[in-house]
């Protein structure tokens, strides 16, 4: 049996492929178009293993897609594939309508072809898992309580708005067609892998080199974080035994204001490379400017995935966030490479 995952050469997509073979026997093909965001080292470790075969290939194009379904006749495809930062969005949505909308549309109209096609047996096994995110709900006030799946839905940045409009079609493919789609949305995801332009990484490699940490605005916005394994793991779940055209939200219910957490981790960061002239590097926290539209604060409750499929975050976040730092000290080679990407999508884009 196989697996279809798209955009298993970029943060999660990476991390669950590595989950994903170290718990089971059965192949993965991985289509993904190595965007910036796509980084060979995250892949290189499975290079010879007969199980991961590697596609680089964009959902953008339709005919790719059922040719590769077509070929590998998978049991369920895993939709990780997106652009993914909220900054970059703001200054170019259009690739973010083209990935997110148009690429997931061309994927599902891939997938009803290929389910059409399959006999009764494998055709109700069949399962289309869409990775989505907190962000379609928009933001939250200080005293309002967290979001669940019953939340409006109410995206604020052209990032949030392309996966929403996405969110709505796997939804309609559920209602209309009959696609035994599953949706989940989770939380900011940290842990190993994650590109050096979100906020973790970013500061964790700021505070390394001794240079200013940009805090958006006064620091005070809130995001709930959980580990990509945990992640990961809800994910796993949720193909296995989730209901097809259920919403699961996904949440380790693990709030932090970013300045508290820049604080964290510039002290995490001053106790695994400790400075030999002995500066102290919270003081690198340097106030910026705020990004436009910033949501306040993101709080989700995993009540419906904890109840109905008895899932748990295995993980505290003082420990993944300390595994994390140690990660990024120990993989200078990784973050060269992601660093000399990012410099050259930058290039591209001014
Ligand atoms: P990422 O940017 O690290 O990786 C995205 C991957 O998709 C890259 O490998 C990239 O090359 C690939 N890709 C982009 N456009 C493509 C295209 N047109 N065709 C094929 N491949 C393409 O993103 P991530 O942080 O790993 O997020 C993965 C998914 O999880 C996204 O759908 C995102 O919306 C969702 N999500 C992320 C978070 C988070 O905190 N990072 C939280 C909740 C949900
Ligand atoms: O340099 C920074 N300084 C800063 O203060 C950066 C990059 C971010 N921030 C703030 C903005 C946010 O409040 O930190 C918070 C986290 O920012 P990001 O890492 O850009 O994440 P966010 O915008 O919350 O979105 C992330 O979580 C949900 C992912 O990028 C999305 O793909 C996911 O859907």
């Amino acid at each position: 049996m196989t697996i279809l995952v798209t955009g298993g050469a970029g943060f999660i997509g990476a991390n669950f492929i590595h989950d994903w073979l170290a718990r089971s026997d059965e192949a993965v093909v991985n289509l993904d178009r190595m965007t910036y965001a796509g980084h060979p080292g995250n892949l290189s470790a499975l290079s010879g293993d007969p199980r991961h075969r590697f596609i680089k290939g964009d959902i953008r194009d339709g005919e790719q897609i059922d040719t590769i379904l077509r070929e590998h006749r998978p049991r369920a495809i895993v939709h990780f594939a997106a652009e993914s930062h909220v900054d970059r969005s703001i200054a170019g949505p259009e690739a973010f309508v083209f990935t997110n909308v148009v690429g997931t549309f061309n994927l599902l109209e891939a997938a009803r072809a290929y389910h059409g096609t399959l006999a009764d047996e494998p055709a109700a096994g069949f399962r289309f898992l869409h990775v989505s995110t907190d962000e379609v709900y928009g933001a939250l006030q200080a005293d309002d309580p967290p979001f669940t799946e019953a939340s409006i839905v109410a995206p604020n940045s052209p990032y949030s708005a392309s996966k929403a409009g996405s969110d709505h079609l796997v939804r309609a493919y559920f209602h209309t067609y009959g696609l035994p789609v599953l949706t989940s949305n989770c939380t900011n995801n940290y842990g190993p892998r994650q590109f050096p332009e979100k906020f973790i990484p970013v500061v964790i490699e700021r505070a390394l080199a001794f240079e200013p940490v940009p805090i958006y605005a006064d620091g005070k916005n809130v995001r709930d974080w959980i580990h990509v394994a945990d992640h990961c793991a809800a994910l796993r779940l949720i193909l296995e035994r989730g209901e097809p055209g259920t919403v699961y939200n996904v949440s380790a219910e693990c709030e932090r204001r970013n300045i508290d957490l820049a604080t964290a981790i510039c002290d995490c960061v001053d106790t695994l490379a400790p400075d030999p002239q002995g500066r102290i590097r919270r003081t690198l926290l340097t106030r910026v400017a705020d990004r436009p539209g910033h949501d306040f604060r993101y709080a989700m409750s995993a009540a419906r995935l904890r109840e109905t499929l008895g899932w748990r975050p295995e993980r505290s976040f003082a420990d993944g966030l300390r595994q994390t730092v140690a990660w990024y000290l120990d993989n200078r080679q990784w973050v060269a490479e992601a660093q000399a990407r990012l410099a050259c999508a930058l290039a591209e884009t001014a």
